[in-house]
C-alpha cells in the first residue's frame, strides 16, 4: 500500500488570494513558503510519496488543492470550487492525479469546495455553503452514494466545513466549541477545541500524527490528552488566506 500526497506551489500572487476580511498584515510569500515547507515536511517523514504541482501566477489561491478535488474509495471526484476565480486550478490537479485514480468531472452549474467535504466514519458529511450548492452536494451524492451523504447547514461566517470540524482517528473528529451540534456526529466520538481555538479544529490526521497549527495550545492539550501524537507546524500565512491546514493537500493510498 502507498501513501500519496499531492500538494501545489505558493504563486508570488498568493498575496493576493481571497479572504473573508482584510488581514491584520499583508500576507508575507517568503514566510508562506517556509511554512509550506514545513507542512510537506511531515508528509515525507509520515512516509508518503510526493506529487507538486507548480504553482500558477493566474491563481492566487493555488496552494488550496483540497478544495479541487474529493477523493473516496480510488474516485476522485474533481469538483468547480464556488469562486470563480478558483475554477481554473482544477485542470493541473486533474492530470496530476488522472495516473493515480478515476476521475468523475462535476458539470455547471453545480459547486462545490472540498474544503466543505469531511469523511468520517461511514459518513461523508457535506457542507451548504457560500461556495457549495445543490447541485454540488446532489454530484456528491451521486459519485459516492446517496446513502453516505449527509449535507450540514454552515454557521453563518463559516467558510468551509472543515472550518470547524476535520477527522481524526476512524469514527473520532476534532469539532470547534459552539459551532455545531454534536448530534449532527452521531456514533463518532468528539473531541472539542476550545471556544476561541476555533480555528484550530482543522487538523490533518496521518495515521500516527495529527499535524495541527502550532499556536493554538488548548487545542494541542485536548488532542494530547487524547493520546494522539502531534505535529505542530505554523500557519500565520494561511490563515491570513482563510486557508489552514486540509486545504493544503490532497491525499489517498493505493
Ligand atoms: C478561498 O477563499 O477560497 C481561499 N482563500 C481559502 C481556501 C481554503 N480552503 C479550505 O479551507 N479548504
Amino acid at each position: 500500500m502507498t501513501d500519496r500526497v499531492l500538494l501545489r506551489e505558493i504563486p508570488n500572487s498568493f498575496s493576493q488570494a481571497l479572504s473573508m476580511r482584510a488581514p491584520s498584515s499583508p500576507i508575507d510569500v517568503w514566510v508562506a513558503r517556509q511554512q509550506h515547507v514545513a507542512y510537506r515536511s511531515v508528509f515525507t517523514a509520515a512516509g508518503y510519496q510526493e506529487t507538486l504541482v507548480p504553482a500558477d501566477e493566474d491563481c492566487p489561491d493555488c496552494v488550496f488543492v483540497e478544495d479541487t478535488a474529493v477523493i473516496v474509495d480510488g474516485i476522485a471526484l474533481i469538483t468547480r470550487p464556488g469562486a470563480l476565480s478558483r475554477q481554473p486550478e482544477t485542470g493541473p490537479v486533474g492530470r496530476a492525479l488522472a495516473p493515480y485514480l478515476d476521475l468523475v468531472h462535476m458539470q455547471a452549474p453545480a459547486t462545490l469546495d472540498g474544503g466543505d467535504v469531511m469523511c468520517a466514519g461511514s459518513k461523508i458529511y457535506v457542507g451548504r455553503s457560500a461556495r457549495t450548492n445543490a447541485e454540488g452536494i446532489a454530484t456528491l451524492a451521486h459519485t459516492f452514494g446517496r446513502d453516505r451523504v449527509v449535507p450540514i447547514d454552515l454557521p453563518c461566517g463559516v467558510l468551509h466545513l472543515k472550518c470547524v470540524v476535520s477527522p481524526l482517528s476512524p469514527g473520532e473528529i476534532l469539532l470547534a466549541d459552539e459551532t455545531l451540534s454534536h448530534e449532527l456526529f452521531a456514533g463518532l466520538e468528539i473531541i472539542r477545541a476550545p471556544l476561541g481555538e476555533s480555528y484550530a479544529a482543522n487538523v490533518v490526521a496521518l495515521g500516527e500524527y495529527v499535524i495541527v497549527a502550532e499556536e493554538y495550545p488548548r487545542t494541542i492539550a485536548a488532542l494530547d490528552a487524547a493520546g494522539h501524537s502531534l505535529w505542530p507546524v505554523p500557519t500565520s500565512e494561511v490563515c491570513k488566506a482563510d486557508g489552514s491546514l486540509t486545504c493544503q493537500s490532497l491525499r489517498w493510498s493505493y
